[in-house]
């Protein structure tokens, strides 16, 4: 496979030393310029400092590459009209030769084809609201249905409908811990008014639970949802306010397809002068540092 995978990290891959997949729609799509050069740059930093390597997956000139050097990082960052990549358009863009951000499903499929066990993400997608209608269901979802590598999120979006997508993951197997909480967490907020499945405490149980897990021989991924630390989330009453004025814009300028995730993004942070990006920059930070720590139990 056209598979381009950057020397420090095939090296570690190889020594069997811990490696973090890091995904680019995040990127490219989740956080407006600097904020998201500075994170993706940071987010790396964490995952060194817990003694991992890290790997943030694009695809630059329709090469799909694992782990980017910072100037490749840079460029990724600033891009003016970037792909949105999931898995149905990883073939297009490399027969086309262009360049974006992967999402968490073209990421996770592509960490595992380079052989990689741990994946950290934001937030990854799910059932839309009005799914029942509009049949938006996240690729997301069907990737952790069929390809085995462990994603360390914060929750779903509460842009999303948390309940549905919780039955979906139930119904295609694939486990889902609340990592150090009883409540599934809702992405900017630690609240999001369902429990989670199962629940871990520590980097040694989530290690434990992915090695019996393959010892078991279950395809498939899993899910760790991680709270955004105290004081750094925003509350759900200020959450869902925020989002019920997306919702309206995303309806009045007919946003649609891949298109809504980003749009509800950027204008939550705008209805919440920037509290959703700060909150969103945390929680990836911390997603990365626990996926890092987990990494080294592993071994
Ligand atoms: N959740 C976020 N920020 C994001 C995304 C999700 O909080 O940037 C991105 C992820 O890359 C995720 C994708 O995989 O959106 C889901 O998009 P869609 O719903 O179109 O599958
Ligand atoms: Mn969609």
């Amino acid at each position: 496979m056209n598979l381009h995978v950057k020397g420090e990290v095939k090296a570690a891959l190889k020594e069997g030393r811990g490696v973090v997949a890091l995904e680019s729609t995040i990127i490219t799509h989740g956080m407006p310029w600097p904020e998201n050069w500075e994170t993706a740059l940071a987010v790396e930093e964490i995952v060194r400092e817990e003694g991992a390597i890290p790997a943030t997956i694009a695809v630059i000139e329709g090469k799909p590459r694992i782990g980017l050097e910072e100037d490749e990082l840079k460029n990724l960052a600033g891009i003016s009209s970037p792909q949105k990549i999931s898995r149905q358009d990883l073939a297009f863009v490399s027969s086309k030769g262009l360049s974006g951000g992967t999402t968490v499903a073209a990421t996770m499929f592509l960490a595992r084809r380079a052989g990689i066990d741990i994946f950290a993400t934001g937030g990854i997608g799910g059932v839309h609201r009005g799914a029942e209608r509009t049949f938006d269901i996240s690729a997301d979802l069907e990737e952790l249905a069929r390809t085995e590598i462990a994603v360390f999120c914060a929750g779903v979006k509460s842009i999303l409908d948390i309940g549905r997508t919780l039955e979906y993951l139930e119904t295609r197997g694939v486990p889902v811990i609340g990592f150090g909480t009883d409540e599934f967490p809702a992405f900017f907020s630690d609240k999001s008014g369902f429990l989670a499945p199962l629940r871990l405490d520590s980097p040694e149980e989530v290690a434990s639970l992915l090695k019996h897990k393959k010892d078991l021989g279950l395809e498939g991924g899993a899910v760790i949802a991680c709270p955004v630390p105290e004081g750094q989330g925003v509350s759900r009453r200020e959450m869902e306010k925020a989002l019920e004025l997306s919702l309206k814009d995303a309806e009045k300028e007919g946003v649609t397809g891949k298109g809504v995730t980003p749009f509800l993004l950027q204008r939550m942070s705008e209805h919440t002068r920037g509290r959703t990006l700060e909150a969103n920059q945390a929680l990836i930070r911390n997603n990365a540092s626990i996926a890092a720590r987990v990494c080294q139990k592993l071994k």
